[in-house]
């Protein structure tokens, strides 16, 4: 097949693992493998794009259905911790889980996963756990539909509960919402004047909320904060919103929240909202890659990159708006595709 950008020709294959070997173990849940296919998946060379692409194809339809959760909340709210705890928890009753992040780079502590990894010391140690550390090319782009596939090689990879870390914000936290089962954003206890400054956004798109941090001198502020919560989703017309208060550190209520998160997957199961919500994810990234490709071709493909380049100039010395430079290539497309 002929590569879209000549460019990417030019590279080299970052992978030498062969493509029997990778499919092998996923269908395993082998780690190494699950690791090369995410790299594959991140990678901005063709041909490591279109390997993931066959490796998939060899693989088929999956059955298995992993349930995804996103994990956001301020820097330094216990993110991290959290996963390790409750991910533990995950890990002891035999299920497999993964951790991925979302742009990790942004964090405003610098935190990065491999610095997170430390901070999941007793899942980082099991057999059942996956964690990914961030790839120092993430901020090149393509961050968000490679974390989204990186879910979907983590579900093929038999994981029973995937965590994606985010550092909660902007595009980021959006992109966060289209991928996962669970919402569900991270608090600090405190006095509620915060509330004002919890963006509307994560409010409204959050499923479950836990007050995490709910220990020692700060025990009472965590349980008066859910409580506050509380009322404020009461009154909220939209569908319900559960909240929790949770210690990382202690980890005594892990079984109340655990039963909690049962208890919205069983009802948005029954409300037939989780199909729907899954649907809904399928039909964002498809549409997303669908203008991906739509856009490398424009830009790429000989007959159309001259076209925009002398469009582009056109525009940038005002001889015409945007507008009609849009206009005058959506004709010549149609043009040309006749
Ligand atoms: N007391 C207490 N401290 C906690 C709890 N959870 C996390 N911490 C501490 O809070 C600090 C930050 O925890 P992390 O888990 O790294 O927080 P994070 O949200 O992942 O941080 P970033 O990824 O940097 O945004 C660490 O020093 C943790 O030990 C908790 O439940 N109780
Ligand atoms: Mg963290």
């Amino acid at each position: 097949m002929e590569s879209i950008n000549p460019n990417y020709k030019s590279k080299k294959q970052a992978l030498t693992i062969s493509k029997d070997d990778i499919v092998k173990g996923l269908k395993n849940g082998d780690m190494l493998s699950l690791s090369k296919a995410i790299s594959l998946s991140e990678s901005q060379i063709q041909e490591d794009q279109d390997l993931l692409i066959d490796i998939i194809e060899s693989i088929g339809q999956v059955q298995h259905r992993s349930i995804t959760i996103g994990i956001t909340g301020p820097p330094g709210v216990g993110k991290s911790s959290f996963i390790d705890a409750y991910g533990y928890h995950l890990v002891k009753k035999g299920y497999k889980v993964a951790v991925l992040a979302i742009d990790p780079t942004s964090s405003i502590t610098n935190g990065s996963i491999l610095g997170d990894k430390t901070r999941m010391e007793k899942l980082s140690f099991h057999n059942n756990a996956f964690i990914r550390p961030s790839p120092s090319s993430l901020h090149l782009g393509g961050v968000i539909p490679s974390t989204w596939t990186a879910i979907k090689l983590c579900e093929i990879a038999n994981y029973d509960f995937i965590f994606i870390e985010s550092v909660g914000v902007g595009q980021s936290e959006i992109a966060l919402h289209k991928m996962v089962d669970i919402y569900t954003v991270l608090l600090l206890p405190g006095s509620g004047d915060e509330l004002q400054g919890i963006k509307k956004g994560l409010i409204e798109m959050g499923d479950l909320f836990i007050v995490n941090k709910c220990d020692g001198a700060q025990k009472e502020l965590a349980i008066q904060k859910k409580k506050m919560l509380a009322q404020v989703f009461h009154n909220a017309p939209n569908k319900i919103k559960s909240v929790f208060t949770y210690s990382s550190l202690l980890q005594e209520n892990t079984i109340n929240l655990e039963k909690g998160i049962n208890k919205y997957i069983e009802e948005e199961k029954k409300s037939g909202e989780w199909e729907n919500r899954r649907k809904q994810q399928l039909n964002f990234w498809f549409e997303n890659e669908i203008m991906n490709q739509i856009q490398k071709l424009s830009k790429h493909h000989p007959i159309f990159a001259a076209q925009l380049e002398a469009l582009k100039k056109k525009t940038l010395t005002n001889e015409i708006l945007p507008l009609q430079a849009g206009k005058i290539f959506y004709l010549s497309l149609l043009e040309k595709l006749k």
